[in-house]
């Protein structure tokens, strides 16, 4: 092994500097000299996934959590591609990720090295791979180079995204020369933004203002400033569905959310955007009442509907300088938005309820907790029925949608976060990447796992039944016992089934007080129809129902 301070050592010492505190990733060959960098080191600790996308997942959690910069390392080859997905959610959600990624050795590039991924004679292109899943990818071929790529990489992530160094193991290995002076990265404020648009729109709106906050604020860590805007035009946030956590309680906008917010829309006198681009998940069922108000939006893009359009990269030096500009007088301020819940057909048959179960987990779980959702019908019941705790995250990634998202998110975010941290996963999301689990115990991480075993990807038994006349039973699996399973698989794992709603609080209670990680798997329907606006049709439900 090389003596003397290499490309590996000065990434890690220049990361530590950046306040990473910790590694996510999967070993290997190609990229065991960084770990080698990184073990042992007091202020970084190194936590080894099942899987890449898991590994992906934290870095993302983690950052989402408010940690900063989450940082992921894989191995070349198939390790390297397990990476994709989890980088495409932070891409599409702008979540600032660093992914660094061993490749072969140089030497052996287009000459049949071992998961050749350098694009050379024919070999898999990874620069051009990850450049598609990244806003800066680089293949570092020289070692002298890592002192650019690396606070390049680090610059561009900060802007809200994943970077991508590709670093060959005889680079990893290289000694450097004594470096001076490197370059820190320096996040420069961003410049104040010309607020006058929406100013002058606000000023002059005869009436309520309905503000819709999104996952910018979240990012921006902005919640105080939008509550200080919120006071200032005496208004009541709804959130998109990935920005629960920025004001808990708030109802939620778009197919899984509640339909008050479009009926409050309908009576306002303008809608302000906040840090949101407002895409069709989140928007679904308001584009009517949308096109019927002014609507404006601050935020660092622009949204997909019309608007005036304020742009704004630090949302939490931007929004007490419109809130000082449009603070409204003495009018008496707004009710909060109705948190009206939406009532899909009643389902009968064994297994708990997702709405009983929702509300059982809202009763259990205390301020500060943290909740991290996954997909499927599960997920879509857990967006509209469970509020974001009081300083409490609140995860979901509606980026890409992938499956399995929740269980690598909550190992990154309880990794910095140290709260207790649930998960609501359905069956299917477990089946890809519920081994994190086991990185939870191993690292004794105060994660609760709630897992919705319904013996199906429901979602999908759903659309057949609702769209393809009935289905053919393609998506549902056979029995299981999840609870039991893991309690055996995994010592030291509190890990229970639980069959009825009577059952659930004493199962959440025990679980939640349990040192370390633990499973409650609840038993439930694959044909109960979740609270998601597009599988509530005229015909089966006429029911939107205010619930307090
Ligand atoms: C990686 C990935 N593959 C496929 C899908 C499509 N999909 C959306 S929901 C779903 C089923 C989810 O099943 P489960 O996690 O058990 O939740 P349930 O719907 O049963 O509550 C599938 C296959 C997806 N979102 N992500
Ligand atoms: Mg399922």
């Amino acid at each position: 092994m090389a003596q003397g301070y290499r490309v590996v050592d000065d990434i890690v010492d220049r990361l530590a500097a950046c306040g990473v505190r910790h590694l996510f990733g999967v070993d290997g060959a190609n990229i065991e000299d960084l770990f080698d960098a990184a073990a042992g080191r007091e202020d970084i600790d190194i936590i080894l996934a099942k899987h890449e996308f898991g590994a992906a997942a934290m870095a993302d959690g983690y950052s989402r959590s408010g940690a900063g910069l989450g940082v992921v390392a894989a191995t070349s080859g198939g390790g390297c591609l397990n990476l994709v997905p989890g980088l495409g959610e932070s891409l599409a959600r702008r979540v600032p990720v660093l992914a660094l990624v061993g490749q072969a050795p140089t030497r052996l590039d287009g000459r049949g090295a071992f998961q050749d991924t350098s694009g050379a004679d024919g070999a898999l292109d990874a620069e051009a791979l990850f450049s598609a899943v990244s806003l800066y990818c680089r293949r570092v071929t020289r070692p002298a180079d890592i002192v650019c790529t690396l606070a390049e990489a680090l610059s561009a992530a900060a802007t809200g995204g994943p970077a991508v160094l590709l670093l060959p193991k005889d680079i990893q290995q290289s000694v450097l020369p004594p470096l001076v002076g490197l370059p820190t990265p320096r996040h420069l404020r961003a410049p104040l933004p010309d607020l006058a648009g929406i100013i002058c729109a606000l000023r002059t709106a005869d009436g309520p203002v309905t503000v819709i906050a999104g996952e910018q604020v979240a990012r921006d860590d902005a919640r105080a400033e939008l509550r200080l805007l919120c006071g200032a035009l005496g208004a009541h946030p709804a959130t998109v569905p990935d920005a629960k956590d920025v004001a808990p309680g708030a109802p939620v906008t778009g197919v899984m959310g509640h339909p008050g917010v479009a009926a409050e829309l309908g009576r306002s006198a303008a809608c302000l955007l906040v840090g949101t681009r407002l895409d069709v998940t989140a928007r679904a069922g308001l584009d009517d009442a949308l096109a019927a108000v002014p609507t404006l939006s601050i935020g660092s893009a622009a949204p997909y509907v019309a608007t005036t359009h304020c742009r704004a990269d630090d949302l939490r030096a931007a929004l007490p300088a419109l809130a000082a500009a449009v603070r409204r007088g003495s009018g008496s301020p707004r009710k909060p938005l109705p948190f009206n819940e939406l009532t899909p057909p009643p389902t009968d048959g064994p297994g708990v309820r997702y709405r009983t179960a929702l509300h059982a987990i809202d009763a259990a779980l205390p301020a500060g907790t943290d909740i991290v959702v996954d997909a499927g019908n599960i997920g879509a019941a857990a967006i509209h029925h469970l509020p974001a705790r009081a300083d409490g995250r609140f995860l979901v990634a509606l980026g890409m949608g992938g499956m399995g998202y929740s269980f690598g998110a909550a190992v990154g975010s309880a990794a910095h976060r140290g709260r207790r941290t649930v998960v609501i996963a359905g069956d299917g999301s477990f089946y890809m990447h519920g081994m994190e689990i086991h990185t939870a115990l191993r690292h004794r991480l105060p994660i609760t796992f709630l897992l919705f075993d319904n013996h199906a990807h429901a979602m999908c038994v759903t659309r057949e039944h609702l769209f393809y006349g009935g289905g053919d039973g393609r998506n549902r699996f056979g029995a299981s016992r999840l609870g039991a399973g893991l309690a055996a698989m995994f010592p030291g794992l509190p890990s229970v089934d639980v069959d009825t709603a009577h059952d659930l609080p004493a199962a959440l209670r025990t679980a939640l007080a349990s040192d370390g990680p633990s499973v409650v798997a609840v038993e439930c329907s694959p044909d109960e129809i979740p609270p998601f606006a597009a599988f509530l049709t005229q015909k089966e439900s006429p029911h939107v129902a205010a619930h307090a």
